[in-house]
Parts: structure tokens; sequence; C-alpha cells
């Protein structure tokens, strides 16, 4: 089973992007369950461009079985499991690369919503058995990781990947906390156990028949 990984390098207001990293180090784990699984893992660049021509290239090149993205929700304070993509895009936030998307659309006459499997609703439970608070969320943003799920979810790819994941990350605490009251933050342990929860669990899925 092939299995591709993403995650995001910097953007401007986040010039450290912890989702990158967890796809890496997804991509090193060992595991006896997971010996027959591929993983490739890649961090893409916050840019529009690279959603709408290099990652739809990786796709067809890779052929995975499962999709699993990660991406940074700096305000946020746990995982959110996104179950839908629009077809839109922000005309205020410029990229990476100091771009703005071309359209307020992604893609133009495509529909205004992409829809994400009701199965990865499940991988909801994986993150909460890793104990650590997730939500199922409806709005994955109008930026850079909105089109990399909407690209994903294109439906002439419905058949391959079979199975797409997109899960919104909250900055973890350094490793040394300072207390700040009133603010928990998740640490970097407890990311990289849920993203191992949640890579298993799509596994589990991506196995059935
Ligand atoms: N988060 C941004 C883009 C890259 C990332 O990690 C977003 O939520 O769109």
């Amino acid at each position: 089973m092939k299995l591709l990984v993403a995650g995001f390098g910097p953007f401007p207001g986040a010039p450290r992007n912890p989702s990158g990293e967890l796809a890496r180090a997804l991509g090193r784990l060992r595991r006896p369950a997971l010996v027959d699984v591929e993983i490739h893992a890649v961090v893409f660049p916050t840019v529009y461009q690279v959603m709408g021509t290099e990652l739809s290239r990786l796709l067809k090149r890779l052929d995975p079985d499962a999709v699993l993205l990660f991406g940074l929700a700096g305000q946020s304070d746990h995982l959110c499991v996104e179950t839908r993509a629009v077809n839109a895009a922000s005309a205020i936030h410029p990229d990476a690369a100091r771009a703005l998307p071309p359209g307020r659309e992604l893609v133009a006459k495509a529909p205004r919503e992409r829809l994400v499997r009701p199965a990865m609703r499940r991988l909801i439970g994986a993150v909460r058995d890793a104990r650590v608070p997730a939500r199922l969320s409806r709005d994955a943003g109008r930026y850079v990781c909105n089109a990399s799920l909407y690209f994903c979810l294109d439906p002439a790819r419905r058949k391959r990947p079979r199975l797409v994941t997109f899960i919104h990350i909250p900055q973890p605490s350094e490793p040394r906390p300072r207390t700040r009251p009133g603010r928990k933050r998740l640490s970097a342990a407890a990311l990289a156990r849920a993203a191992e929860a949640i890579l298993r669990a799509l596994v589990a899925e991506a196995r059935r028949p």
C-alpha cells in the first residue's frame, strides 16, 4: 500500500510550520503493523500555484492508495478533521510566494464544494483514543490548505486515491512550556501521537475491501 503524507512550509504569519515536520516524522516511522506500507512524505511550499500543478502531477506519478494532509491552524487548540473543501480562495492573504490566487474560485465552473468521504470521520475516534482533542470541521478556510484538499478531491480521481483526509493542527507548545495562564497548548509529543493514530486508522480504512 502506498500513502502520500504531506505538510506545508512556512507562510506569512507562520515562520515555523509544524505540519511539514509532522509529515516528515511519519515518513520515518517504522512499525511492524506498517511493514507493507510505503509512506511518501512531502513538504509542500505554501503556494497556490503548486497546488494546481505539482500536487496534481505528484498524485498522478505516485498513484497513492490514500492521502493524508496536515496543515497548521495557528489559532486552534485542537485538531480539526476537515470534512469538505470549497472552490474559493482568499483575495486578502498572500501565499509564501507573496502571490494572491488568480481568482476568487480555485477552478472555474467547478462545484462550490467537494466533500471528504464519510468514512474519514472515523479518524476522529483515533485521535480521541490517543487522548488528543479533535473536532470535525466543515471549514478548511479559504487559503492554501483548502486549495490542496479541493484539488485532491477532484472527482476525476474518484477511484484513486480512494481516501483523502486533511487534518488542521494547532501550533504545539515549546518542549519547555512557558506557563501562560488561560491557554493550554498541545505538546509536540501529543501531536506526534495523534498523527500516528490517524495514520494507522487511515491504513486500516484503506485495507477494507
Ligand atoms: N496552513 C495554511 C496553509 C499552510 C498551512 O499549514 C492553511 O490553513 O491554509
